[in-house]
């Protein structure tokens, strides 16, 4: 047995995976860790998917309710998704296999704010939770659990489910213990100030206490954390990259920001990975993140002396670089930050360190309008994440993105969103290879033309034509704050629905 449980009583809790699923019944509310495909457990979801296809092949019913931090990863997501194990699923999801049966009707989705998830599982809209299933670097002599490569929503999993299995996983390196800054929020009417005034503040413990009584199992593993490469950065990437660069040099140029301390939040993506390849070599140093995922990128800023600290809530790290992580995690445990999602989203944190917020997005409409989930108003692509945690509450909200995606048959630019996750009132900036529009202190009209100039050329004309239509129609009917012409606002998707593609 590991020496990586050091807790004699959990010791005698030690077993297999498959002994450990059969506390896993169906109908179960099951919360484990994991955000994008770190820290996620790696053998009980595939013992519980076993336990599905067997009842499923008796005729039984097998499914369960599955909370995690955020995304997970194919032996964790997927091989559920693909036995048909999952009923409910929330907060967030990338993986392909789960995102089809959602799209399917097989799995209910439930779409929410990261920073409010644990919140609602703490005040009980979800009902009981029956079984926590979270991987752990160690198990401490007195029983509390040092957290892998995510904390994502742990606590609040441990805190309120009736059954608790351990991970241990030796691929994790134990030096990730002291990284962690565990925090719990007094629940209402008793809640405090979040004393957080800076990135790099510690405010709580490294380990999690758990009540001992409520463990079941304990399972050792040495899986790695399973992520996808990011892609190569490409021309239009760059392009995206030097637009976002001029844009903070303006900031820099009216006095709201300095060379010296820009706070940034970033979103997962190869383009926001792009971005930070773009910082490398800017005029900025001691950049700091208040972020929700640290990915290859932040990592080569802290390498280069450029970022000086990290706070967020999980990896979201490259094949390479994880490697490089469990290498060297005693040296980046001096400047990376891994705090439960709660805190490392949250909007009072958020607005109070004036961080730079940078999100991809599915499509933006001409005022303003962003989605980011629900393509063509209906098929959900991963779900809102904390991009909405950060937007709403920074200081500058950015978007970027490609003007098109799928080779050009759809415009990131429409006349309306089919689905809005952010308002006019939150989208400061968006971005795309064409340029940045800076939307701030300007009413919906104003807006406009700098919108269409971002969409692709292929597009705008359709963008200007569908514009003056409505504004005609709003002149004659003095209808003119947000002019639309709503027979034919929707015809970009409608065109993509039934050709596939929105020319
Ligand atoms: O799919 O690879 O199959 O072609 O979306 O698109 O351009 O690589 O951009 O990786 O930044 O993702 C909104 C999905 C953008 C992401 C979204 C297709 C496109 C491609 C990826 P393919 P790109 P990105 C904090 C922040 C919500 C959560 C969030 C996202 C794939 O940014 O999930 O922000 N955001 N979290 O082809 C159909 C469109 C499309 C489209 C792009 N209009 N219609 N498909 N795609 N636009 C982090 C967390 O919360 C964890």
């Amino acid at each position: 047995m590991s020496d990586r449980i050091a807790n004699a009583q959990l010791r005698g809790k030690v077993m297999t995976a498959e002994e450990a699923a059969q506390f896993v019944n169906h109908g179960d509310k099951v919360g484990i860790s994991g955000f994008t495909g770190a820290g996620y457990p790696k053998a009980l979801p595939t013992a519980i998917a076993e336990r599905a296809k067997e009842a499923h092949a008796k005729g039984d019913e097998y499914m369960i309710d599955l909370f995690t931090g955020a995304s997970t990863a194919p032996d964790c997501d997927g091989v559920l998704a693909e036995a048909d194990a999952l009923r409910f699923r929330t907060p967030y999801q990338s993986d392909p296999i789960l995102r089809k049966k959602i799209n399917e009707g097989i799995t209910l989705y439930a779409d929410y704010h990261l920073s409010e998830s644990g919140l609602y599982v703490e005040q009980g809209f979800f009902g009981q939770m029956n079984v926590a299933i979270v991987e752990a670097v160690r198990i401490k002599e007195d029983g509390s659990i040092v957290p892998s490569s995510s904390v994502g929503n742990n606590v609040e999993y441990l805190d309120n489910a009736e059954k608790i299995i351990i991970e241990v996983n030796s691929w994790q390196s134990e030096n990730l213990e002291g990284m962690h800054d565990i925090y719990r929020i007094n629940r209402l009417p008793n809640r405090q100030p979040i004393p957080i005034t800076a990135p790099e503040q510690r405010i709580g413990s490294t380990a999690i206490d758990i009540d001992l009584n409520k463990v079941v199992a304990v399972v050792e593993t040495n899986a790695p954390d399973r992520n996808a490469p990011f892609a190569p950065v490409d021309e239009v990437s760059k392009q995206i990259a030097g637009h976002f660069l001029d844009f903070l040099e303006g900031e820099v140029a009216a006095g709201r920001l300095s060379y010296d301390g820009y706070i940034m939040q970033s979103g997962v993506g190869n383009v926001p990975n792009a971005v930070m390849a773009g910082l490398l070599d800017s005029k900025f140093e001691n950049i700091k993140a208040y972020t929700e995922v640290i990915q290859d990128g932040m990592v080569d800023l802290i390498d280069a002396g450029k970022m000086t600290v990290a706070s967020a809530t999980s990896f979201s790290l490259s094949p390479e670089y994880a490697e490089k992580m469990n290498e060297n995690a005693h040296k980046y445990r001096e400047s990376i930050i891994l705090r439960p999602q709660q805190i490392s989203n949250h909007p009072e944190v958020v607005r109070r360190l004036g961080l730079i917020a940078t999100n991809g997005l599915i499509e933006a409409d001409i005022y303003g309008n962003v989605n980011s989930t629900n393509v063509s108003g209906s098929r959900m692509m991963n779900g809102v994440g904390g991009s909405a945690d950060f937007t709403r509450n920074g200081f500058v909200s950015s978007f970027i993105t490609p003007s098109v995606a799928k080779g050009g048959a759809i415009s990131a630019i429409v006349p309306f969103a089919s689905h809005i996750d952010h308002t006019e009132q939150d989208v400061k900036v968006i971005i795309t290879e064409y340029g940045y529009a800076d939307l701030r202190g300007l009413a919906p009209r104003q807006r406009v033309e700098k919108i269409i100039a971002l969409a692709h050329p292929d597009y705008r004309p359709l963008l200007e034509e569908y514009y003056d239509r409505a504004l005609k129609i709003a002149q004659e009917k003095s209808i003119m704050q947000t002019p639309h012409d709503l027979a034919t606002a929707f015809s970009f998707h409608q065109r993509f629905l039934e050709t596939g593609s929105m020319k």
